[in-house]
């Protein structure tokens, strides 16, 4: 067989520098060698942590989470995976919707308690507070203000929030001397891996959001949900979420637009169509959650140091 001619010293040079034309790339992995956070799967130590948890400020019985996000993006979900998680058993106490598209389905303020086994053995000191979803446009979807007013604590069990503008304070719906207990700890924003761009609309609202809770100084966290459905990775299996350069590419891509830095970011699964617990998804929850506590933890101790300063 004819050896191949020789390459002239330009065509090695050339072919140091450029890829040639008919050799085709070699494909980019989608996954990290190594994953970039490494979080224990079968977590039974956090899930301990998470049931042991409770506050220890005179006045506060109750660590407060307020989640606010797009219409759909998982965030009644997000307190059923939450609730089975810690109860061990499936459970929908939030009501979801069938779809993640058009107006949002959630549209009145509750507190959700998370029972402490069966019969009447009290509920867990971790409550979530449900809200109606942002949505395009200023005459629909929950109103920033309406949001500044529940981290306030100002807002009541069961109101039923109006589009068209934010509660004013002689509605019976007003809360006028909020608790420590009644304020929020912590706010989550919750958005979705799978969907569709947040509009500029919408995006704005949550930057009015944050800058709110800054000034309050709540500390903010982000739940990226949807995990299952964003990548063939995280399709497979939840424990590539962090071998996955998609999911990755996608948290750093939220943590700019939003402006919540990545350590305070974290991708689940919420239970949507299983009928059992799955350890995978537990573990993902309980990794947020656990943050979720510190951190709300972290906001009453400083309140509490407020209080006795005044
Ligand atoms: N596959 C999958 N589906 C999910 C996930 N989270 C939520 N869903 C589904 O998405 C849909 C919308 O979820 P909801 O929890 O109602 O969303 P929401 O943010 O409360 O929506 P609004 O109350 O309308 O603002 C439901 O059909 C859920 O089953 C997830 O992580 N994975
Ligand atoms: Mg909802």
């Amino acid at each position: 067989m004819a050896e191949p001619p020789k390459k002239t010293l330009v065509e090695r040079m050339r072919s140091l520098f450029f890829s040639d034309p008919e050799v085709p790339p070699t494909p980019l992995s989608p996954t990290f060698r190594e994953p970039w956070r490494t979080i224990p799967w079968e977590d039974e130590e956090s899930l301990q942590y998470v049931r042991d948890y409770k506050p220890v400020t005179d006045g506060i019985n109750h660590l407060r989470v307020l989640l606010y996000g797009p219409v759909g993006a998982g965030k009644s979900s997000f307190i059923n995976s939450v609730v089975s998680t810690i109860r061990g058993r499936m459970s929908v106490p939030a009501a979801a919707s069938a779809t993640t598209a058009g107006r949002s389905f959630t549209t009145k303020y509750e507190t959700h308690y998370i029972k402490i086994g069966r019969g009447d053995q009290g509920t867990y000191p971790v409550v979530f507070n449900d809200i109606m979803g942002l949505e395009e446009g200023d005459t629909q979807g929950v109103h920033p203000a309406d949001i500044k007013l529940t981290m306030k604590g100002h807002v009541k069990e069961g109101y039923m929030f109006n589009a068209a503008g934010p509660l004013s304070d002689a509605n019976p719906g007003y809360n006028k001397s909020p608790s420590l207990d009644d304020r929020v700890h912590v706010l989550v924003c919750v958005v979705s891996a799978n969907s569709a761009e947040i509009t500029d609309s919408v995006l704005r609202k949550m930057a009015e959001i944050r800058g709110m809770a800054r000034d309050q100084g709540i500390p903010q966290m982000m739940i990226i949900t949807h995990i299952d459905e964003a990548c063939p990775e995280t399709e497979k299996t939840l424990r590539n979420v962090y071998m996955s350069k998609h999911v990755k590419q996608k948290m750093k891509d939220f943590s700019s637009a939003v402006g919540i830095p990545m350590n305070c970011i974290f991708p689940v699964k919420n239970y949507s169509e299983e009928i059992e617990i799955n350890d995978d998804v537990d573990t993902l929850i309980l990794s947020a959650l656990r943050k979720m506590i510190n951190f709300g933890d972290d906001f009453i101790d400083k309140m509490e140091e407020k209080e006795e300063e005044k």
